[in-house]
């Protein structure tokens, strides 16, 4: 069963590895990128998911640039983690397709719209600006997304706050819009789940025996995520958190999940950008609770999928 997505994102260095598995993986249809203000400068994301493309040969899919800030807070970007350009630590392909016309959220209306219902799922791996926008500019989308597998938050640690994590945190009224939503499945790729998705030096020395030009791309982007994450953060191997969620959509064995309702909180003088996730009680069944959190990692499962991403690429 060949996933149709949308990979609306920020790269970003992991967002790169979320393309690459998209873009090779032959479970995956990647339809369409839209991009987002996060972890760079709208543009500087938008350039590097062209060159990520590029890179890995697929100038067929479309890139849409969507919303440069979040809906009520300034943008604050994370350069203290993927440097100057968004995606610094390797030289870029310049793209040879020029940027598609027309706004990421009324890209993501109009495929959705125009495609059979549920057939299509949502995968942010950035701020939910477009995503928010896009529901309150045409709200019949919700019922005709398949699902949102979102990496962001976490119910039990934050890195953008102690509780709160970048994507949500730089965003949390749009996240708090995609998570109020009962009409659709949401799965949540948080925190808990991406520190386990740790790029060792074994993982990468298998990423470097492939040899090609795109493992050597992917082992550069590694190399700079490796020490902005040990110099900012304290991390002896960088958490390579954005394609646990394409990676979750080709084989759902590689996460275990735990369905819990979440909300985001807005308020408070600690906590904004929290995913309060209630794990209290029984496990809620699919009919009473439409979100889900990612607990456990299957390790060698995930960086089998992102290596052998790598090897097809050629
Ligand atoms: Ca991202």
């Amino acid at each position: 069963m060949v996933e149709k997505i949308i990979l609306d994102c920020d790269p970003g260095h992991d967002d790169a590895v979320a393309i690459l598995l998209a873009v090779a993986n032959p479970n995956i249809d990647l339809i369409g990128v839209t991009t987002v203000g996060g972890n760079a400068a709208l543009e500087k994301c938008t350039y590097n998911a062209r060159a990520c493309l590029q890179q890995y040969g697929a100038t067929d899919v479309p890139v849409h640039a969507g919303c440069d800030r979040p809906l009520v807070h300034p943008l604050e970007v994370a350069d203290y983690v993927h440097g100057e350009t968004g995606l610094d630590g390797t030289e870029l392909p310049v793209p040879t397709r020029p940027l598609d016309k027309g706004h990421a959220v009324n890209w993501i209306i109009d495929t959705i719209m125009n495609n059979e219902p549920k057939t299509i799922t949502l995968v942010p791996t950035g701020p939910l600006t477009n995503i928010a926008m896009a529901m309150r500019m045409e709200p019949r989308i919700v019922e005709r997304v398949k699902q949102v597998v979102l990496m962001g938050g976490g119910y039990n640690i934050g890195n953008w706050s102690a509780v709160a994590e970048f994507n949500v945190k730089t965003d949390p009224e749009a996240a708090h819009i995609v998570f109020a939503e009962k009409g659709w499945p949401v799965t949540m790729i948080g925190l808990d789940l991406t520190h386990q998705a740790l790029c060792t030096p074994e993982v990468q020395a298998k990423i470097d025996e492939i040899g090609t030009p795109t493992a050597k791309f992917v082992s550069e982007l590694m190399d700079f995520f490796r020490l902005s994450y040990h110099d900012a953060e304290e991390f002896v191997d960088p958490p390579v958190h954005d394609p646990c969620t394409v990676a979750y959509l080709i084989d759902p064995s590689v996460i275990t999940m735990r369905r819990a309702p979440v909300e985001v909180e807005l308020r408070g003088d600690l906590t904004v950008g929290m995913t309060v996730a209630d794990l209290r009680g029984l496990e809620p069944s699919a009919e009473e609770c439409n979100t889900q959190v990612a607990v456990k990692l299957d390790f060698d499962k995930f960086w089998n999928l992102v290596i052998d991403a790598v090897k097809r690429i050629g």
